[in-house]
């Protein structure tokens, strides 16, 4: 992948630029990011939100929902590839900035698990559901029920089936993957931080997990402290790839420590992503991590194991640009 997909450039304006990772222009202040090309698309919805008085909750939730809509991406909601027995399950959290949680995992049959995991957090004295509980809840919460296995996803996983072999590609997010849905524009978790006009930041982050994990498996992305983190004070991250190495170093929940002790959020990513090589070695020699952060101060930041981490940064005035981020396996 060299570049931003075609298709945010043709529909996601206005894009401006792929910048690089250390671009050379001051930016304005950001106030929404989200992860891979396709948070250009999320941010844009954020910022309609953000432009009627929504709150930073609204303005994540807007943009997952727009991924999980959207089923030419093969692992967000609708149209996400399924488990190895060929169901589609959603792991999804939200977190505010006053602390308030909300989460969902395996949910099935359920497009906007996003807002399922708001509406745990609003209407249940709990933080987290998960499975058949989770999909009882949102039924009852009103949420429509259809089945989210596309055709292309089926097809796809029937293929697989011939070999059944369980590897994770790096950067599957934005590239070609070869029999699978989506092709170039094809996509992967979104994780999504926001700032809104109070000055209050949220986050959400929403997936359909990796592809044909086993039944039952639950990532990183729906897990406070994992796949997301927000503080207030200091600011948010969220994460991206293989969710089994996230959840080993906390890694949103660390990137956030780290810019409370004084790191930019590229710099902060970069600590964790780093502490991740250290932990695990050769082990993580092939797979992807990628974290993503916004400080208070309105500054964005990636840092990723592979290269190819790219993400969408957002400011006040609704002008979007895609960056590439930094990662410690760069080729020399
Ligand atoms: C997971 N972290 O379920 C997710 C997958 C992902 O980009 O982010 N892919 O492990």
């Amino acid at each position: 992948m060299s570049g931003p997909s075609r298709r945010t450039l043709l529909g996601a304006a206005p894009v401006a630029a792929l910048a690089g990772a250390a671009a050379a222009q001051p930016a304005a202040p950001a106030v929404m990011v989200s992860t891979w090309d396709f948070g250009a698309a999320a941010n844009a919805a954020g910022l309609a939100i953000r432009a009627t008085g929504g709150s930073a909750l609204d303005m994540v939730e807007a943009g997952g929902r727009v991924a999980e809509a959207d089923e030419s991406n093969s692992s967000v909601g609708l149209g996400g590839l399924p488990d190895r027995d060929g169901r589609v399950t959603l792991d999804a959290c939200v977190m505010t900035w006053a602390g308030d949680i909300g989460a969902v995992c395996a949910l099935e049959d359920v497009v906007h698990a996003v807002s399922v995991a708001r509406r745990v957090m609003e209407q249940t004295p709990h933080t987290m559901l998960v499975g058949v509980g989770a999909r009882t809840f949102a039924v009852d919460q009103g949420f429509e029920t259809r089945n989210l296995l596309t055709p292309r996803a089926e097809a796809a996983w029937r293929d697989w089936l011939k070999t059944a072999d369980y590897a994770p590609r790096t950067n599957s997010e934005n590239t070609d993957w070869r029999g699978m849905p989506g092709g170039a524009a094809d996509h992967d978790t979104i994780g999504l931080l926001a700032i809104d006009a109070a000055n209050r930041m949220a986050g959400a982050c929403t997936t359909s997990g990796m592809a044909f994990k086993m039944r039952g498996r639950v990532g990183d992305s729906p897990l406070i402290g994992a796949g997301l983190y927000v503080d207030d004070e200091v600011g948010g991250a969220t994460a991206t790839g293989v969710g089994e190495d996230v959840v080993r170093v906390a890694g949103a929940h660390a990137v956030v420590e780290a810019m409370r002790a004084g790191l930019d959020p590229t710099a902060a990513c970069r600590r964790v992503i780093e502490r991740l090589a250290r932990l695990r070695g050769s082990k993580v020699a092939g797979s992807q991590v990628a974290l993503l952060a916004l400080d208070k101060q309105g500054r964005a930041g990636g840092f990723a194991l592979q290269p190819g981490f790219t993400f969408a940064v957002t400011d006040a005035n609704g002008q979007t640009r895609i960056e590439r981020a930094g990662a410690l396996f760069e080729p020399s």
